[in-house]
């Protein structure tokens, strides 16, 4: 194949990429030169803002195809026997800029859009199935004592420090985050959930709550802080370029789908609030149900097309799938598309990687970068010009639960075992091995002595003896004797 010649971004000709147009080889630049202008007044804008969360990350296509009858429980397109749906994964980290470490200690972002025959399913996810917090409106304070301080731009661990003390709800997510899952070997090597607690609704209307565990086929792996302060410098974007490479090589990544199907009238009285996200469900009471596979087989064409402008947005539910009175989910129901309309503007879905594989029939119209026209007849409905019409039959099931009540500012009313510390000490004696309960105490230990003032440091060591006794002892022997 020839090789095309070059034209500018109206596809004239251009003559040359080496030299600017001058008056006499020596001589000043020309303003007529406007292909000069064009490179340089293009280059000034190639930037979108980068996502204020989640900003590194690394991302692929792939295929989810179901390998188990579950349409007792739901009749969402892509969960039906025999599917299978286009998909698209990103996964990043959660506090770092987009120049950051991949190996940096944090939750890893788990996102996915899956391009069903009824429009796109968004399932946001990171790889721990709990968080830091239950209640959205303490989301944006969390993140910010996690990012850098504002007199000197540095990040800190006492801020980190503080706000988790201040905040018991975070017992759970934080010794997730400090134990082996903190710092995943490779994108490959680690698990996603989908969090939260999510309904699903089956082809009679029955309504259940679930809970998504994609557990992966290359098995669990992890770095040591060690191991990850080294890669932090020698091989700054290792699990992008990981995935990247994997996938060239034909050796795809996949993840096994599987569920967990809680009875909906089993909730109001279940043991913990299965609504509450800093919660899991043990998987006694629920066992993991097959479901599917994820495979990622595809790499993206071009990086920013398809993985900086990709927009992943939980209230993307299809028909047989809805929200749960988590009040986390709800609200991020609202802000991600938000972000998107700001980050890459009003026409976001209408991108390689966020349009859906199916015919678009909104009545959205014009905003800037518009370029499909809104097939509607006229631009109101209804009218009488064929536009579409909400079909109230096939999809008027709300997705919805009974609720009554005062408006009130309060936390969750509790379940008989609920608390903050109980989960988190289940994990450190029972899920633990000696070897990672010592990893624990390490990178705990390492952590705390990194910065973290006086008070916040004793408030610490309690965070730590109300999650586990002899942890927080083991703890408070290095910080204080170490
Ligand atoms: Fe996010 N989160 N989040 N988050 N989140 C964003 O949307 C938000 C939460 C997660 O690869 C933002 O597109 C709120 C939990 C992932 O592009 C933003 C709350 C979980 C990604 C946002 C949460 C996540 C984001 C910023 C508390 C796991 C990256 C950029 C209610 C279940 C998606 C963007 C990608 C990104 C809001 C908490 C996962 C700001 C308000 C919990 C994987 O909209």
């Amino acid at each position: 194949m020839s090789t095309p010649y070059t034209t500018n971004n109206a596809g004239i000709p251009v003559e040359s990429d080496a030299h600017s147009l001058t008056v006499g080889s020596d001589g000043p630049i020309l303003l007529q030169d406007h292909y000069l202008i064009e490179k340089m007044a293009q280059f000034n804008r190639e930037r979108v803002p980068e996502r204020v969360v989640h900003a590194k990350g690394a991302g692929a296509y792939g295929v989810f195809e179901v390998t188990n009858d579950v349409s007792q429980f739901t009749k969402a397109d892509l969960f039906q026997p025999g599917k299978r749906t286009r998909m698209l994964a990103r996964f990043s980290t959660v506090a770092g800029e987009m120049g950051s470490p991949d190996t940096w200690r944090d939750p890893r972002g788990f996102a996915l859009k899956f391009y069903t025959e009824l429009g796109n399913f968004d399932l946001v996810g990171n790889n721990t199935p709990i968080f830091f917090v239950r209640d959205p409106i303490k989301f944006q304070d969390f993140i910010r004592s996690q990012k850098r301080r504002p007199d000197n731009g540095l990040r800190d661990n006492d801020m980190q420090w503080d706000f988790w003390t201040l905040s018991p709800e975070s017992a759970h997510m934080v010794t997730w985050l400090m134990g082996d899952r903190g710092i995943p070997k490779t994108y490959r090597h680690m698990n996603g959930y989908g969090s939260h607690t999510y309904m699903w609704i089956n082809g009679a209307g029955e309504k259940f709550w679930v809970k998504y565990h994609f557990k992966t086929d290359q098995g669990i792996d992890f770095l040591t802080q060690e191991e990850a302060d080294h890669l932090a410098g020698a091989d700054t974007d290792c699990h992008r370029r990981d995935l990247f490479t994997s996938i060239k090589r034909g050796e795809h990544p996949s993840w096994s789908l599987k569920v967990q199907v809680m009875p909906f009238d089993d909730a109001a009285d279940y043991r913990f609030n299965p609504f509450d996200l800093t919660k899991v469900w043990p998987h006694g009471d629920y066992p993991l149900i097959d479901v599917g596979r994820m495979t990622l087989n595809e790499n993206p064409e071009d990086y920013f097309v398809h993985i900086e402008q990709a927009a992943f947005e939980p209230s993307n539910m299809i028909p047989g799938i809805g929200p749960s009175p988590d009040k986390m989910l709800l609200g991020r129901l609202f802000s991600y598309a938000d972000t998107h309309r700001y980050r890459i503007g009003p026409n976001y879905t209408q991108l390689p990687p966020n349009r859906p594989h199916v015919p678009v029939h909104s009545y959205a119209k014009d905003g800037p970068m518009r370029f499909e026209p809104a097939r509607t007849g006229a631009p109101y409905a209804p009218n009488s010009y064929g536009g579409p019409e909400a079909d109230l039959t096939r999809f008027g099931e709300p997705a919805g639960w009974e609720t009554a009540g005062a408006m009130v500012r309060e936390p969750y009313k509790l379940h008989r075992e609920d608390d903050d510390w109980g989960q988190a000490g289940t994990q450190v004696r029972q899920v633990l091995d000696d070897a990672a309960r010592a990893r624990l105490v390490s990178n705990v230990s390492g952590h705390l002595k990194n910065g973290v003032s006086a008070p916040i440091l004793e408030r610490a060591l309690q965070y730590w003896r109300n999650i586990d006794k002899e942890v927080g002892d083991s703890i408070a022997a290095n910080v204080n004797g170490g």
